[in-house]
């Protein structure tokens, strides 16, 4: 009878696959309604002289369970051991995976270097709207209503009556209205205009304008202050030239060109053999936009010019295609990291 609980204590702690099981296991034979516990209560059965010896029997049996229950306990430990062990080597010497890193965007780094050119020259930081009225965008910068000039810009109209701004420039007007000259502004931001998407072009791009109004400036300090920015931008001593063209907004107008940063001005396939690169409109103010601010174009003047960011960038690093800016490909961006 004793002989048979032990048996099958035996025979059900070795078949045991886990701690678990086994455990279970322990309360069929060592818990309090176990068979251990059902041996004893046999006692009463046995006449009393052999109760000494049955109990010491008994007591036996039950060191022979734990005994079998320890062993087999060690054994599920050792062979779990044994599976880690199996198992794929992990070598704790070896240098974690490093999380990687985000980094500041190409056009941000330009944009950021471009504005601390200028405020080494004194210019402070302005910002507007992107959304923006007519009045700021066109009228108060002499865009007459209907005037074909208005095409230039093809625009984005919201259906609350007011646009996404087609260039910096509402900024100047914002500037002028909330501030009274001497006034040196270096203003950045997001523009829209109905461009397809190609090279060079893109319906949002990024502006950075610049507004100087005081009285007794020229035209030399616009050109003398263009200088400075490209030579402090590039960190070289590249020329620039400035060609007669038009914008409402400004008389005389010019578009700038940089020499080619690529070939140095001997002529390349990125400046089309010119040597010669444009990268900014501007233009001395327009004694009109002055008036619309209510300045008087007698006391005071001024210039002001548009960079296209993305153009410098594309000179600056190098970039043959303004779509890679947009189109967020880790390879191309982790190379400004
Ligand atoms: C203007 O936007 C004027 N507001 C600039 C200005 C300011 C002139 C102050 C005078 C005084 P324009 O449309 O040429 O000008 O644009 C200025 C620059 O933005 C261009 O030289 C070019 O670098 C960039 N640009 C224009 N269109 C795009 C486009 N679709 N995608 C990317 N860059 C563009």
């Amino acid at each position: 009878m004793l002989q048979s609980v032990i048996e099958e204590a035996d025979s059900v702690f070795a078949t045991a696959q886990s701690e678990e099981v086994l455990l279970h296991a322990k309360a069929r034979f060592l818990g309090k309604a176990g068979s251990v516990a059902a041996l004893m209560a046999r006692m009463r059965e046995i006449p009393p002289a052999d109760r000494p010896g049955f109990g010491q029997a008994v007591n036996a049996a039950k060191d022979r369970v734990e005994a079998l229950l320890q062993h087999n306990l060690l054994r599920l430990r050792a062979e779990a051991r044994n599976r880690d062990l199996a198992g794929p080597f992990v070598d704790l010497t070896l240098p974690g995976r490093r999380a990687e890193a985000g980094a500041v965007h190409p056009l941000r780094l330009v944009e950021r270097k471009m504005l601390a050119v200028f405020s080494e020259m004194g210019f402070e930081v302005a910002l507007g709207p992107e959304v923006e009225t007519d009045f700021h965008n066109f009228t108060a910068l002499n865009f007459p209503p209907d005037h074909p000039a208005r095409d230039m810009q093809d625009t984005f109209l919201t259906t609350d009556g007011r646009l996404l701004r087609t260039h910096t420039s509402p900024v100047q007007i914002r500037t002028m209205l909330a501030n009274e000259p001497p006034i040196r502004i270096a203003a950045p931001g997001a523009v829209y205009r109905c461009d397809t998407l190609d090279m060079t072009h893109s319906p949002n791009f990024r502006q950075v304008e610049g507004l100087v109004i005081d009285r007794a400036v020229t035209m030399a300090d616009l050109k003398g202050t263009l200088l400075r920015f490209t030579r402090g931008l590039f960190e070289k001593d590249l020329e620039i030239r400035l060609r007669p063209s038009f914008f409402p907004f400004t008389e005389p107008s010019v578009e700038v060109d940089v020499q080619c940063v690529f070939c140095g001005g001997s002529g390349c396939r990125v400046c089309k053999h010119s040597g010669w690169i444009e990268i900014l409109g501007a233009g001395m103010v327009d004694p009109a936009v002055l008036a619309s601010v209510g300045l008087d174009a007698e006391v005071f003047g001024g210039f002001a010019f548009g960079i296209g960011v993305e153009r410098v960038a594309m000179l600056f690093y190098g970039v043959d295609d303004i779509r890679h800016f947009y189109e967020n490909d880790h390879r191309f961006l982790s190379q400004f990291a």
